[in-house]
């Protein structure tokens, strides 16, 4: 059920950008040991009968912290692999440019506070543009690998872009630089995927 799927790119692809060696880094050891820890983590419990990690994380609490911590980190690497690629960059077309605007008034004002939410999460975590539960888009961020689908995220909602902001996934290039990592990576935000899962939510 929970596999460990390919990068769906070289580890190469997003430079100079995110360059290769933090690309390999991140996904065959952090990556990977997440998914490998939450595997281990769920054997026995009511998680491991689950069709999904959408319903893992309805159903999971401070409690379950291995379960928490190493299901988000395999699921939020994920949601975040698949918002970059090598031919992304620019601006988002079609409803998700239209709804942009509409909530955050242009797109620029959406990439400045998308940019404070990922400069100002203190230590490790996420920046996020989700559909919230009223079916708005929203910027938030979450601390450590928590995200908008736990039982008790404060904003709740579908991931739609998420970034990471651990200094795994920056140091190497970016060294404290975390503004910079952020600037450099909308130059790969595969805004044309983003809008057809935006399109189909
Ligand atoms: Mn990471």
């Amino acid at each position: 059920m929970f596999k460990f799927k390919e990068l769906p790119y070289a580890y190469d692809a997003l430079e100079p950008y995110i360059d290769a060696k933090t690309m390999e880094v991140h996904y065959d050891k952090h990556h990977r040991a997440y998914h490998s820890k939450f595997v281990n983590a769920i054997k026995g419990t009511q998680f491991a009968n689950m069709d999904s990690m959408p319903q893992v994380f309805a159903n999971i609490d401070e409690a379950n912290a291995a379960i928490r911590n190493n299901g988000g980190g395999y699921f939020n690497h994920e949601v975040f692999w698949a918002c970059m690629h090598t031919k992304g960059g620019g601006k988002p077309g079609g409803k998700l440019a239209k709804d942009i605007d509409q909530v955050f008034g242009s797109f620029d004002a959406f990439q400045e506070l998308f940019a404070n939410a990922a400069a100002n999460r203190f230590g490790s975590g996420w920046a996020w543009l989700v559909l919230n539960q009223q079916g708005n888009l929203e910027v938030c961020s979450t601390p450590n690998q928590d995200n908008p689908l736990m039982k008790d995220a404060p904003v709740k909602g579908e991931p739609i872009l998420a970034l990471d902001v651990w200094e795994h996934a920056y140091y190497l290039k970016y060294q404290n630089r975390r503004p910079e990592y952020v600037d450099a990576f909308w130059n790969v935000v595969n805004w044309s995927l983003l809008e057809e899962k935006y399109s189909a939510m």
